[in-house]
């Protein structure tokens, strides 16, 4: 009895000692605060391998998700790649941008497995009047989809899609940015379109459903609000420590024709301002940044990473940075060089460079 009992003791003694092993998400996290502290920022791709500037990947199952733009002008894949589940609310097959969501499951494992990182925004359709993301002409969308709202049984089962979907990939970690662009009043979640309190409900209730009620505790969070806000107010609307693992910002270049100078001289201001407010607030709060969106469309500006982007983030400690998608229908519409663009020099230089990260 006794020597069962000395058994049972030591068991529960080594239980207790031994450290458990760390989780996908522990990693993922110690990677990103791993970049920044060495100050190092990943690259970051939208929809790179499943389409870019006129290809996209059409055999959903077999396609070995080999091309990239990025890689076409690097010989390297990106650190991160984003996907946008815009649309498996309503359970469609494909994205808002043509992606079919088994595509994008088999794309976004296939880039773990080769070391990479996936993040995903979402871009869901207006749950009150049935337009699109950008349907801003009610603004009671989120009062609505709240406890007690009218449409909250509906938009549960929003929830219950895109949850499906993470769930679906298994058992890895990955970034996930729902709400973004909250200081903007373009999304139906945006700054005159709800309370800070509501906004700050939306995205509670969208972390208790995924985390508290499906178990899915692999996904870093990131909270990003737009860069044109002002740093001050980006954090108005900041849901709690507790539900944010990545404090981001989205910020852009726009630029009318003939005005790159100043188009370049005010973009990087503001995105530096809004770096170094949010690494104070990372500091504070213990929480990675990073750039979660950003870039020039079209690039008209052929020095645009090495003259441009570099010299704004390169004094941050962020831990990564990601440019938009380059559509293969939209000949316009692309954030990044492609196979033949004259400035893929300048990508390749950046991507060269001994801080930038991407995947060998
Ligand atoms: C926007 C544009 C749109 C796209 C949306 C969601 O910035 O790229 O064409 O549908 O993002 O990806």
């Amino acid at each position: 009895m006794k020597k069962y009992l000395f058994m049972a003791v030591a068991l529960v003694f080594a239980l207790g000692c031994s450290k458990p092993s760390p989780t996908p998400k522990d990693v993922l996290v110690k990677r990103l605060f791993t970049y920044a502290e060495n100050g190092q920022i990943a690259y970051g791709h939208q929809d790179d391998l499943v389409y870019g500037h006129s290809w996209c990947v059409t055999d959903v199952e077999n396609d070995p998700l080999e091309r990239s733009d990025i890689k076409a002008v690097s010989g390297k894949y990106p650190a991160l790649v984003g996907f946008d589940l815009g649309g498996i609310e309503l359970a469609e097959e494909k994205n808002l941008d043509g992606v079919p969501f088994d595509l994008m499951r088999r794309a976004a494992l296939k880039h773990i497995e080769r070391g990479g990182m996936v993040t995903f925004s979402w871009h869901p359709r207006n749950p009150l009047t049935g337009g699109d993301a950008w349907d801003i002409s009610s603004a009671e969308v989120v009062k609505s989809v709240l406890p007690g709202g009218e449409k909250n049984a509906d938009f549960r089962v929003w929830l219950q899609r895109a949850a499906d979907f993470v769930e679906s990939l298994g058992d890895v970690a990955v970034i996930f940015r729902p709400w973004h662009e909250n200081t903007g009043s373009w999304f139906w979640w945006g700054e005159k379109l709800c309370s800070n309190q509501e906004y700050q409900e939306l995205f509670r209730m969208t972390w208790l459903y995924f985390v508290k009620e499906r178990g899915l505790t692999n996904i870093l969070w990131c909270y990003s609000p737009g860069g044109d806000a002002g740093p001050q107010r980006s954090m108005d609307r900041y849901p709690g420590d507790e539900f944010i693992d990545i404090i981001a910002v989205d910020s852009y270049e726009f630029s009318a024709p003939g005005f790159l100078d100043q188009a370049r001289v005010r973009y990087q201001e503001e995105l530096k301002s809004a770096l170094a407010f949010l690494v104070a607030v990372g500091t504070e709060h213990h929480k990675l940044i990073a750039l979660s969106e950003t870039g020039l469309e079209g690039l008209q500006d052929l020095t645009w990473w090495t003259g441009t982007l570099y010299p704004a983030i390169k004094d941050f400690s962020i831990s990564y940075v990601l440019t938009w998608r380059n559509a293969w229908d939209k000949p316009g519409h692309f954030y990044a060089p492609w196979d033949g663009f004259e400035g893929a020099a300048d990508f390749k230089a950046f991507s060269e460079l001994e801080d930038i990260v991407l995947l060998d």
